[in-house]
């Protein structure tokens, strides 16, 4: 029997209690550093994608060491694996797929709102609780918080797992249509299209009541209309003619809110995640008499269909085999895979105790073995008679640019076996 494991939205639902407690305040960022203005990088050639071996990175103009984001405290769990990404940028790169795709997208809002729309696509990834939660409203104990979703630098410090992070201090600034990209950053499972790292774009658009009086609709009924109406066309925009559906869902955020799904190779696929904004959201930053619209979406996803990509670990890939078959403004250009390594399945059974988490491990294997791993399945599951829960785990190992030998995986595999009795103190069978 092979269980597939959950890949829960986010924000979708509201489960588990988790504690936050404030121990040292921690404080980065500035609100925001850059200008309204998209930055082009043409000037960053296909070859030297690396990030630079530096002492100090350079987030949205603050200076960030790889001190002030790792320390050896249980406050902080962020592994060397997710600091390597920081500053990574690749929504920013113009002969990237997410670079393209931003442009795409930047390019519908251009043409259909004049240049309303304000662009940031370098504010700080390190951003406060409250940015990321508070002031969008996410309820103290949502899951969302939990040490186990999300990368905390200490215990008022995270990397931000949604673009949603800087509705509030972009409306404070007087901003009332704008769209936010950058790399958010979640602990969760692993598969081709989950990785801890990837890239959201936020849109944002405040209504002053002049606009929905004149409707004859109430304020919430409007929004939600221009709503669909902006992102059915943004999806047309993209994919051409398709099929597309709407489902009602939940975000502490928005109320209505609805995800949008649109049907490609035979399957529904979310590609975002919306709504109307929560009036609470627009009295506190200055906005007391307006109703607006916010959506959330996932790059890679979109991406991913739009360029034939099959794996998100693509991404991130150096191998010019990849990275020559993209260019700038080629929209839906379709991925020739070059290789078709074999994967090499390896399975491990313990007994697992109450703090285990399946994103537990996914970090432990993810440490040892990076972009090396495919995927993680719990393949079996059972408690004995004792009341004591057996998992069986299947890794997949795979390269996306070379073949693997046995010995380097039976290494890897001897390492993961290691930690994860030494990490997470389970009993291995
Ligand atoms: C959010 O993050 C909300 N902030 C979106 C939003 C914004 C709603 C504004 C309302 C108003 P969610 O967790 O569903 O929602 O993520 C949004 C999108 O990100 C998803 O639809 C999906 O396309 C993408 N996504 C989520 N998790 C991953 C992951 N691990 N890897 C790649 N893409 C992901
Ligand atoms: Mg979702």
């Amino acid at each position: 029997m092979v269980i597939s494991s959950v890949h829960a939205t986010l924000f979708a639902r509201t489960s588990f209690f988790c504690q936050s407690n404030g121990l040292r305040s921690f404080r980065l960022c500035l609100p925001f550093s850059s200008s309204a203005a998209s930055v082009s990088s043409d000037n960053l050639s296909r070859k030297k994608w690396r990030q630079p071996v530096l002492s100090v990175l350079d987030l949205g103009g603050v200076k960030i060491s790889r001190e002030d984001v790792m320390r050896d405290d249980p406050t902080n769990n962020v592994p060397d694996n997710i600091f390597s990404k920081l500053g990574m940028q690749l929504h920013r790169r113009d002969q990237h797929p997410l670079g393209i795709l931003k442009n795409a997208i930047y390019e519908y809002f251009d043409t259909n709102y004049s240049n309303n729309f304000n662009k940031f696509d370098d504010l700080c990834p390190i951003v406060s609780v409250k940015q990321n939660f508070d002031d969008v409203l996410v309820p103290k104990d949502h899951v969302s918080r939990s040490y186990n979703d999300t990368y905390y630098i200490d215990p008022q410090t995270v990397l931000r797992c949604h673009t949603s992070a800087h509705q509030a201090e972009l409306l404070r600034s007087g901003y009332t249509h704008f769209l936010v990209t950058g790399d958010v950053y979640r602990r969760d499972s692993i598969d081709s299209t989950h990785y801890p790292v990837f890239h959201q774009m936020e849109g944002f658009r405040v209504f002053a009541p002049e606009e929905w009086e004149a409707s004859g609709m109430d304020a919430t009924l409007y929004s939600a209309t221009d709503l669909k109406k902006c992102l059915e066309g943004l999806a047309r925009h993209l994919f051409g003619a398709v099929e597309m559906r709407w489902v009602d869902t939940y975000f502490p955020f928005t109320n209505p809110s609805f995800e949008l799904e649109i049907y490609f190779k035979e399957k529904w696929l979310e590609v975002l995640g919306c709504g109307v904004t929560e009036q609470e959201i627009l009295k506190s930053n200055g906005k007391t008499n307006n109703v607006a619209w916010a959506f959330g979406l996932g790059l890679e996803r979109l991406a991913m269909v739009l360029f034939d990509i099959p794996d998100i670990r693509l991404f991130w890939s150096n191998d010019e085999r990849f990275t020559s078959q993209f260019s700038k403004g080629q929209l839906g250009v379709k991925f020739k895979p070059f290789s078709k390594y074999p994967p090499c399945y390896k399975d491990m059974s313990f007994w697992i105790n109450e703090s285990f988490t399946e994103n537990n491990l996914c970090e432990v294997v993810r440490g040892i073995a990076g972009d090396l791993v495919e995927e993680v399945q719990l393949i079996d599951n059972f408690t004995n008679k004792k009341g004591i829960t057996s998992h069986c785990y299947r890794i997949a190992y795979r390269s996306m640019e070379r073949s693997l030998t046995d010995e380097e995986i039976n290494d890897l595999q001897w390492k993961v076996r290691e930690q994860v009795q030494s990490k997470l103190n389970v009993v291995l069978r």
